[in-house]
């Protein structure tokens, strides 16, 4: 139902502010005229401003400039990504989604975003809390043709585009803590959730799950989170546009994307350390084998975390929790 409302925004966007007669949009997506004229209600209904003139048509006046499904797409930029948007109200995970999604041949560049998670998931099965109304909760499919160890360098691309993203749109400064986590003032704002489908070491999809705490207030957290997490609006001391940051994110993360499929890592191992926090810190890494305490020094060209331990060797990172 939603991806004709999309089309219908599409058809609006190419008549530049111009009149379509509904006759016109019907035969461009091959729906009837009354359906036309359903969507078009659905769409006023979400506070887009669609005025009718007889004889002329339809004509795109306003959008509401709100959360919501065509809301983000109408002020989307990019090519790929981000289309189509599947949105929805509650969902358990947008990562379980995106996985059932993906299985079923979803194309690359889908993704699948929520208000509100009931089972949001962390890394090693710990749970991701998503409040109603506040934050970002979305999975992006894509589909590089790449090995499976490479996998992992998706977190680090994301979160460049997550952190170009605050910037942009909230003024805000975010470090980035290897693998997965955004901080701002130390607490987290946003973690990472980096899943793969593989066949014979080739990657089949990508699912990145990004969670970005926006419109928090402090007691918006449970109890366990108040000393670690917090939200863009604390620190930027107003509402942040949640729609405004989705369509900043895909802008960001395409043309990251684009730029690692012609040119490897490096660039974006670039980008990704200049907003690198511990690193040529003392650090501690947890990992499921153990734990090892040292300098951080960096990434290799691959993405993964050196960190030299006090006997002077270095280790290779591929997956753990820091702690500074
Ligand atoms: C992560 O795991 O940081 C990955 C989080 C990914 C969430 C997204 S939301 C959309 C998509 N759908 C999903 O179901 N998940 C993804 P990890 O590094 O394991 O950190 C998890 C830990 O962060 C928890 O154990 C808590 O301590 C803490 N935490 C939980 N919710 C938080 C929140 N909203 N803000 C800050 N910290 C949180």
């Amino acid at each position: 139902k939603s991806p004709v409302r999309q089309k219908i925004l599409d058809a609006f966007r190419k008549a530049g502010g111009g009149y379509l007669s509904g006759e016109k949009i019907a035969g461009e997506i091959g729906i009837s005229r009354t359906a036309v004229w359903k969507h078009i209600a659905e769409l006023r209904k979400e506070g887009f401003l669609v005025e009718a003139v007889p004889k002329k048509g339809y004509r795109l006046r306003e959008t509401p400039g709100e959360w919501s499904e065509e809301e983000i797409y109408w002020g989307l930029e990019t090519k790929r990504i981000g289309r189509p948007i599947r949105f929805f109200e509650t969902v358990d995970s947008t990562q379980k989604i995106a996985h059932e999604l993906a299985a079923n041949g979803a194309e690359e560049g889908t993704i699948v975003l929520a208000d509100e998670q009931t089972m949001g998931r962390g890394r090693l099965s710990r749970g991701w809390h998503s409040k109603k109304g506040k934050g970002i909760w979305m999975s992006l499919i894509i589909r590089p043709d790449i090995a499976v160890q490479k996998a992992p360098q998706f977190t680090l691309l994301a979160a460049v585009g997550v952190a170009g993203a605050i910037e942009d749109v909230a003024g805000l400064s975010p470090k980035i803590k290897w693998p997965n986590d955004l901080l701002i003032e130390g607490k987290k704002v946003c973690g990472i959730l980096t899943e793969m489908v593989s066949q014979e070491n080739r990657v089949l999809a990508i699912i990145i799950g990004i969670g970005i705490n926006v419109n928090h207030r402090p007691g918006d957290f449970p109890d366990a989170l108040k000393d670690k997490a917090t939200s863009l609006a604390i620190h930027a001391g107003k509402e942040i546009p949640r729609a405004k940051l989705v369509q900043s994110f895909c802008l960001k993360f395409e043309r990251l994307y684009d730029t690692y499929l012609k040119a490897g890592f490096l660039p974006v191992k670039t980008l990704w350390e200049t907003y690198a926090c511990s690193i040529g810190q003392r650090i501690e890494a947890r990992m499921v084998q153990g734990t090892i305490r040292g300098k951080a020094l960096g990434i290799d060209e691959e993405g993964v975390l050196l960190l030299q331990d006090d006997s002077g060797r270095i280790h290779h990172i591929y997956s753990a929790d820091i702690e500074i």
